[in-house]
């Protein structure tokens, strides 16, 4: 492989982080960084038969797992996220690498690992059950939480680590096991990720097999799809991806975690403060290059503010520094590969097909690579919700659209097949609360006078529709990596039957 100096850094990242170097100099899977479209390692895959030995470890590991008590498994997590803190700056320069995040948003992703691990722990002694009142004398009902069995991740390149950290640091403490399969465009970050992690368990004395990576295509996905060893399946990644996986694990009735495809929209009201929106949108709508599954697609903006919005947003758009996200002021960094810039090439075509004028979008700094793909993102004005924008493009182009009345915003924000994320920007009280109201946003996240991107772990993340419906993260969601038992004890010598029915032998 030619050492190039950004191969040659990266190397010498893994190798401070922990990954031998067998994983990735002479493996079947060509690496490509983004930032130059040069190739920057060839990682070794998995095939069948090492996917089946990383379930059956993990099916070994979760017999002795599931019986360790919960605030002790919060201790491998709580020691994974020391580990995350000493390796912050070289894993996050990993997903600068790998996946063209600015440095800020590279450091933020192994932030956002840290912050769910801390959660994690916490949540490890709060893995609480209903006491329920019973209907019958001197019994008494409640629900225990136990473990539910190795949980498959499969996570996208666009959010390397942090959506599986979201999974696994919930998982673990759950007593669940797990087996990841990033993204294909993604594995050196797995790798990584991975050597903390075994660097953790050892000191915490884990079991072996309680977390592993399983690197390759769409065949080992569908391994893990398929394997009836697998409890609960959490997929990242578009919505096709979610076609194909659902109906597989419905049919043998496996828990499905599935976040999706975004399409995500925001209000400007005439009330909206238009500082907070020119910095908002900007983020939400051009940060991370669109490649966000939060990303801000749509915006509809009151004609009374219109005007006024426009030209700051085209100003914003015209002067945002693109290049090389390793460099210290770039905002923009590249698309993931080319296949993304022909997708946004391709919508931009479809718009202006509709009438849209388009300002920007074009590919910019071709001398980083011919093989890199820089843009400059795209502000679309259009004048309906044509086809094209009702579709998710994972790249920065946001549709903007004029509107006159609050119920038919409304109902345009919500006529799109997805339902992750969104937000308004008002100081009116009344809008402000409709939209979070049963008839407003039918999005998972809900925002106020915020953009739609940039969740923090705390809450339950995830969307409806097309986006799948699963939760990850904070709140409640860990139940969805536990199995619920609801149990019924009787104290007294009688035994009363619900519902008054008698049945006397
Ligand atoms: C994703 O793009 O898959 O809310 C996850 C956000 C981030 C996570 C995005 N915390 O934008």
């Amino acid at each position: 492989m030619p050492a190039s100096s950004l191969a040659q850094e990266t190397a010498e990242v893994l190798s401070r982080l922990g990954v031998a170097d067998s994983a990735y100099t002479d493996g079947s899977l060509a690496v490509t960084s983004p930032i130059t479209g040069e190739r920057i390692a060839e990682v070794r895959e998995n095939d069948a038969a090492g996917c089946e030995l990383a379930v059956a470890a993990a099916e070994a590991a979760f017999r002795t797992w599931r019986l360790v008590p919960a605030p002790k498994r919060g201790e491998l997590i709580r020691l994974f996220g020391l580990e995350l803190r000493t390796a912050k700056a070289d894993l996050g320069r990993l997903v600068t690498i790998e996946a063209g995040k600015i440095v800020s948003e590279g450091l933020g992703e192994v932030q956002e690992m840290i912050d769910i691990c801390d959660f994690a722990v916490g949540l490890s002694r709060q893995l609480y059950g209903l006491t329920v009142a019973t209907e019958r004398p001197s019994h008494r009902m409640m629900e225990t939480w136990h473990p539910l069995g190795v949980i498959g991740v499969i996570s996208a390149f666009n959010f390397p680590v942090a959506v599986w950290s979201w999974n696994a640091a919930i998982a673990l403490v759950c007593g669940d096991t797990v087996v990841w399969k990033p993204s294909e465009k993604t594995p050196l970050t797995a790798l990584a990720t991975q050597a903390l992690f075994e660097k953790a368990a050892a000191k915490a004395g884990a079991p072996a097999g309680l977390s592993s990576v399983i690197v390759g295509g769409r065949t080992i996905g569908e391994a893990l799809v398929d394997d009836t060893r697998i409890a609960a399946v959490s997929a990242t990644g578009s919505t096709a991806m979610g076609r194909a996986v659902a109906p597989r694990l419905a049919a043998r009735f496996a828990r499905a975690i599935l976040e999706l495809g975004g399409n995500n929209g925001a209000i400007v009201a005439p009330s909206a403060d238009l500082d907070l929106v020119v910095r908002g949108v900007a983020f939400a709508a051009i940060g991370t290059a669109g490649q966000r599954c939060t990303t801000l697609r749509r915006l509809f903006v009151h004609d009374s503010v219109y005007d006024s919005l426009l030209p700051r947003l085209r100003k914003a758009y015209a002067s945002v520094t693109i290049g090389d996200p390793r460099e210290a002021g770039t905002l923009v960094g590249p698309l993931i590969d080319k296949a993304a810039f022909d997708r946004m090439q391709e919508a931009l075509k479809k718009a202006r097909a509709d009438g849209a004028i388009v300002h920007g979008g074009e590919r910019v700094l071709e001398e980083l690579g011919g093989n890199a793909f820089y843009v400059r993102p795209a502000l679309v004005e259009i004048s309906a919700q044509t086809e094209v924008v009702r579709t998710e493009t994972f790249a920065p182009i946001l549709y903007v659209m004029g509107y006159m009345d609050f119920d038919t915003v409304l109902e345009a924000h919500n006529a799109v097949p997805q339902g992750l994320s969104s937000s308004i920007f008002t100081n009116d009280l009344r809008e402000a609360e409709t939209f979070l109201s049963a008839k407003g946003s039918d999005c998972g996240i809900v925002n106020v006078n915020i953009g739609p991107s940039g969740a923090e772990i705390g809450g339950a993340f995830g969307g409806e529709k097309e986006t799948g419906g699963g939760r990850e993260a904070g709140s409640d969601a860990w139940k969805a990596y536990m199995r619920r038992a609801t149990n019924t004890i009787n104290y007294g010598r009688d035994l009363p039957l619900a519902q008054g029915v008698s049945f006397d032998v």
